[in-house]
């Protein structure tokens, strides 16, 4: 059981708790930050001090709705060809061919600036803009279209190197306050060319350095002071630097729209799997904050059911978050040539009836609950619920985050 939380329902002192509460929701949160902006958590531990529950239930319900329905808009610019559509469509886990994917193609594509939602998170709009450097191009109506301050951030994407008009886009970025991150894209090819013509001396780390070399230098003489840049292959997210640029994305998102940027995070690497992880359990845990709070607020209805339907919601919802649902197990088996069956079994989140049933989990929550009930009495059963329900899904995160892992290595082996 988590101590904060086991803390509060033995009802420790507040003023103490206030003091404990960044210490601890700082070791909690995920490497890229949390879903709490400073001034709520200031707000928190002042709540905690003046004995404020009410307040601080606000809060943290305010803080959770805003991290759900927060829209997310990233446009996607840069030169002709160099594959703004592609990233587009890797990001929204769509193959080119697949319907709704964007247009990609050898010739000039994207003629106009086109949102694409993200399939399974329709708050996530990816803007696909038109080539920068069309023979018909004019920076001046360029600029009138795009609407800088429309967009959370920018991804500016080259395939060779970035140029003037590159420079000028990332100013006016900047000058309306927003972020910009450069993408080299096309790694892939690039290793490729060079193995096959340098194959007695061939590195792939020493060429990768030095494509990571040259685009600074390059970006540097057009005048864009210390550029952050990220190596990619649209045809290969596991690889390079998308990972890194997942993780540098969310950090600097304001706190409420990394909850919506992690749910669009696939699940390719470990890390990404980490932090999707981290900002469930944040979730969980802000939930049970609240609630727990709630159980201490006087003339308050605290009734809290367990209800069996509900739970196997919960499940299947962290099962479709981390791409474990029954249709991406589907694609998976086809997609890697690894049969249902051998996927199915490898893994313990289909089995909803045998998380359920453990008992460790309602022994837990008992200890818990009777250090609640020798405080105040009463509501023994609503609290025995609330806890039980608690344990139960973080058991679920963690076992579909777990699982979500094992596929990861079973498909990358393959
Ligand atoms: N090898 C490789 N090819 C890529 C990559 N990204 C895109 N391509 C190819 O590059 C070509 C252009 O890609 P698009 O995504 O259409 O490029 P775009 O920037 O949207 O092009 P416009 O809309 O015309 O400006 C296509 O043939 C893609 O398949 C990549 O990372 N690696
Ligand atoms: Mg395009």
């Amino acid at each position: 059981m988590d101590q904060f939380i086991s803390d509060f329902l033995s009802g420790k002192k507040l003023q103490q708790l206030s003091s404990e509460f960044l210490p601890y929701y700082s070791t909690l949160i995920s490497k890229a930050g949390g879903i709490l902006s400073q001034e709520t958590i200031n707000d928190i531990q002042e709540d905690l001090v003046k004995g404020k529950l009410k307040d601080m239930v606000g809060k943290i319900q305010k803080s959770l709705v805003e991290a759900e329905n927060a829209p997310l808009d990233v446009a996607v610019i840069g030169e002709c060809g160099t594959g703004k559509s592609s990233f587009i469509n890797a990001l929204r886990g769509l193959s080119h061919e697949e319907e709704g994917s964007a247009s990609t193609g050898v010739v000039e594509t994207t003629m106009k600036k086109t949102p694409y939602q993200h399939p399974k998170y329709p708050k996530v709009t990816f803007w696909d803009m038109p080539g920068s450097g069309a023979p018909n191009f004019s920076l001046e109506t360029y600029l009138e279209t795009v609407e800088f301050a429309k967009y959370d951030f920018f991804i500016i994407i080259s395939s060779t190197r970035f140029n003037e008009n590159d420079a000028l886009l990332a100013q006016k970025i900047k000058n309306v306050g927003r972020k910009f991150y450069f993408v080299r894209t096309k790694v892939d090819n690039d290793l490729h060319n060079e193995e096959i013509s340098k194959p007695k001396s061939f590195k792939k780390e020493r060429v990768l350095q030095q494509i990571r070399d040259y685009c600074l230098a390059n970006l540097s003489d057009i005048g864009v002071p210390e550029p952050h840049i990220f190596l990619v292959s649209n045809f290969d997210l596991t690889d390079f630097d998308f990972p890194k640029l997942e993780e540098t994305l969310l950090k600097e998102l304001p706190a409420h729209k990394r909850h919506t940027f992690v749910l669009l995070m696939p699940c390719l690497s470990d890390s990404a799997i980490e932090m999707k992880r981290d900002f469930f359990k944040e979730k969980i845990w802000l939930d049970a904050l609240k609630t727990s709070a709630l159980a201490f607020v006087p003339f308050m209805p605290f009734i809290y059911g367990f209800d069996l339907p509900e739970q196997e919601k919960c499940l299947a919802h962290y099962r479709s978050h981390f791409g474990l649902d029954d249709k991406s197990i589907k694609e998976i088996a086809q997609n890697f040539g690894i049969s249902e069956q051998e996927i199915r079994s490898s893994i313990k989140s289909l089995d909803f009836q045998l998380l359920v049933k453990d008992d460790c989990t309602i022994a837990k929550a008992k200890t818990c609950v009777e250090a609640y009930c020798s405080v105040t009495g009463g509501l023994k059963s609503s609290i025995l619920q609330f806890v039980k329900t608690y344990i139960l899904h973080l058991k679920f995160l963690n076992t579909v985050a777990d699982d979500a892992k094992i596929i990861l290595h079973k498909t990358l082996g393959s």
